[in-house]
């Protein structure tokens, strides 16, 4: 038996005007996400972070912002939820603005070094100052790296992360004031380009050899447009160019063979969008990957 897993519904989609993220959680569990994990051994339990009473459609577009009271309810509800002791959470979004509650909560959890791995095909690294979409979905990098700008607009973080320890993988949209904030954070970071020439493979074995070492804490975060939008459709902004089925069982597998992945989320799932359940039926997949299915009982050699 694997240790207790707790999938977690934070069912948020105030990060963008699109619709239907809110339905993320119940078809990840519609696709049988427990019971995948339960038959890989684990012990599964279930919590839900309930939507805060202020407009949980997040219609209240103020200035420039797409709903930041809604956003900002959100965070401190989910920074509020203490997982368990000892379980690994799983928290199924919900769109990307989730992270920017569950990353503080997960970096609080320990004494440990917090890493975040990033899979993404966008690097959220927006503040509230250079959005220009006003969706803040774009901006939960830049405020669990401690930003200033979120000063009155979302509450402090429970704790920071050092941009030095995200690997952003899968990088193929992101917009001139976020090339600069990367830049300036010294995030590492792995694009479609770097994936092309090299694989994707050696950047990842780099950065879980440092968690090691560092003896971290790791966070997952799969953005849904991470996948390639031909195996993935059921995101509201598709990108070209995104990981294979391959690639993204791989990361999976690396993951899996490490042990060093400490928590989950999975973001910007939307099953409205979806066609036939394929892109449900394949985070699925890739999840179980993660936790340890395997083709062969052979581990993927590290090094
Ligand atoms: C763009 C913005 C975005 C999705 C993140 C895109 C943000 N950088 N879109 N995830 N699907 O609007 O800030
Ligand atoms: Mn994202
Ligand atoms: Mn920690
Ligand atoms: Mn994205």
């Amino acid at each position: 038996m694997g240790r207790p897993i707790q999938l977690i519904d934070v069912p948020v989609q105030s990060g963008a005007r699109r619709r239907g993220c809110v339905m993320g959680p119940d078809a990840l569990r519609t696709a049988g996400m427990a019971e995948v994990l339960t038959d890989l051994g684990y012990g599964v339990s279930t919590a839900s972070i309930n939507p805060p009473a202020t407009s949980p459609d997040g219609a209240d577009t103020s200035g420039d912002l797409h709903a930041p009271e809604a956003c900002a309810a959100w965070i401190a509800a989910i920074q509020a939820y203490d997982v368990p002791a000892g379980a690994l959470p799983i928290f199924l979004g919900g769109d990307h603005l989730l992270a920017a509650g569950v990353v503080p909560a997960m970096a609080s959890r320990s004494d440990r070094p917090q890493f975040v791995l990033w899979l993404d095909a966008h690097s959220d690294i927006h503040t509230p100052a250079t959005t220009t979409s006003g969706n803040l979905h774009g901006t939960p990098v830049a405020y669990f790296t401690g930003a200033p700008e979120f000063e009155g607009v979302f509450p402090p973080p429970r704790a920071t992360v050092d941009p030095g320890k995200i690997l952003m993988l899968g990088l193929r949209s992101v917009d001139p004031d976020e090339k600069a904030a990367l830049v300036r954070a010294g995030v590492v970071t792995a694009d479609m380009r770097t994936i092309d020439e090299h694989g994707i493979a050696p950047p990842l074995r780099r950065f879980l050899d440092e968690v090691r070492v560092a003896n971290g804490d790791l966070h997952v975060s799969l953005d849904v447009d991470f996948l390639d939008p031909s195996i993935a459709p059921a995101v509201g902004t598709t990108v070209p160019g995104g990981a294979t089925f391959r690639e993204a069982h791989l990361v999976m597998e690396m993951l899996h063979d490490s042990g060093l992945v400490t928590s989950l989320d999975i973001a910007e799932l939307n099953p409205f969008l979806d066609e036939r359940g394929r892109t449900t039926s394949l985070i699925v997949d890739l999840i179980a990957s993660l936790f340890g299915k395997a083709v062969l009982d052979r581990p993927t050699r590290r090094g």
